[in-house]
Order: C-alpha cells, then sequence, then structure tokens
C-alpha cells in the first residue's frame, strides 16, 4: 500500500509540473492578448487569440453587473458584439462559429470591453489577427 501511494505521488508531481509550465508556453506565443475593465477590482476579462479568432469574455466578478464586448475592424465593415453575465461565466466564439466570427485576416480590430452598470469602466485595446502581429 505504501508504494502505491509513492507512485501516485510522483504521478501527480508530474501532472503539477505539466500544468504550472502551460501557462509559461501559452505566453511565449505571439497573437495572444488579455484585457481586463478598468474598475479597482476588474468585473470582466476577454482573451483573444489571433489563431483561430478566439474570443473567450467572461464575468469574473459578483458585482450586479454583466460584461460586454465589442469587436470593430479599423479596416474594414467585420466584428460582433457578445454579453455575458453572472459571476465566472465565460462566453467563446471562433471563425469555425462562421459569418462575423470570422474576423478577416491581418486586419486591425478595436476590442472595447465595458460593464453593463457603468460604461466608464471599460477599456480599449487595438489588435491585428494575426499570429506575428500585436497592437495596432
Ligand atoms: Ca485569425
Ligand atoms: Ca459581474
Ligand atoms: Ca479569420
Amino acid at each position: 500500500m505504501k508504494k502505491v501511494i509513492a507512485n501516485t505521488s510522483v504521478v501527480l508531481a508530474t501532472l503539477l509540473t505539466i500544468v504550472f509550465m502551460a501557462p509559461t508556453a501559452a505566453q511565449a506565443d505571439d497573437g495572444r492578448f488579455t484585457m481586463y475593465t478598468d474598475d479597482a477590482n476588474p468585473g470582466g476579462r476577454v482573451v483573444f487569440h489571433a489563431d483561430g479568432d478566439y474570443v473567450q469574455v467572461c464575468d469574473i466578478e459578483a458585482d450586479g453587473s454583466s460584461v460586454w464586448l465589442r469587436i470593430t475592424d479599423l479596416d474594414g465593415s467585420g466584428g460582433y458584439s457578445m454579453n455575458v453575465a453572472g459571476n465566472d461565466e465565460c462566453k467563446v466564439h471562433r471563425a469555425s462559429d462562421g459569418g462575423s466570427y470570422d474576423l478577416e485576416e491581418y486586419s486591425c480590430f478595436e476590442f472595447n470591453i465595458y460593464l453593463s452598470r457603468e460604461t466608464a469602466f471599460g477599456d480599449l485595446a487595438r489588435w491585428f489577427n494575426s499570429s506575428t502581429g500585436g497592437n495596432c
């Protein structure tokens, strides 16, 4: 029995190593961005991966406010809005959803995240939809 516990510890240690190494690998990639709303204890977060046009919006605080994201194509007419409500709730859209969710490649997009109760807490960023891009 003791031997089984020891082996389990080795497996756990290995798994923990993998879990803690993963975010480092993700941060090293280009074309991945994160932004929070501007309130002191942020109530909203957006994550964008240019690869696959992955957009995740999360309501990360029980503050009575839902989170809105508006995406605007500064080079064209694309983009969309999405809303998520409820603490720890997230919504995801990606290119494979089709239509306006398939953002134009190599275009510059403005991401505007804000809270339903107070738009002054919004934040804005401009990101290239390109794995080698960045801010634009
Ligand atoms: Ca893309
Ligand atoms: Ca909230
Ligand atoms: Ca696309």
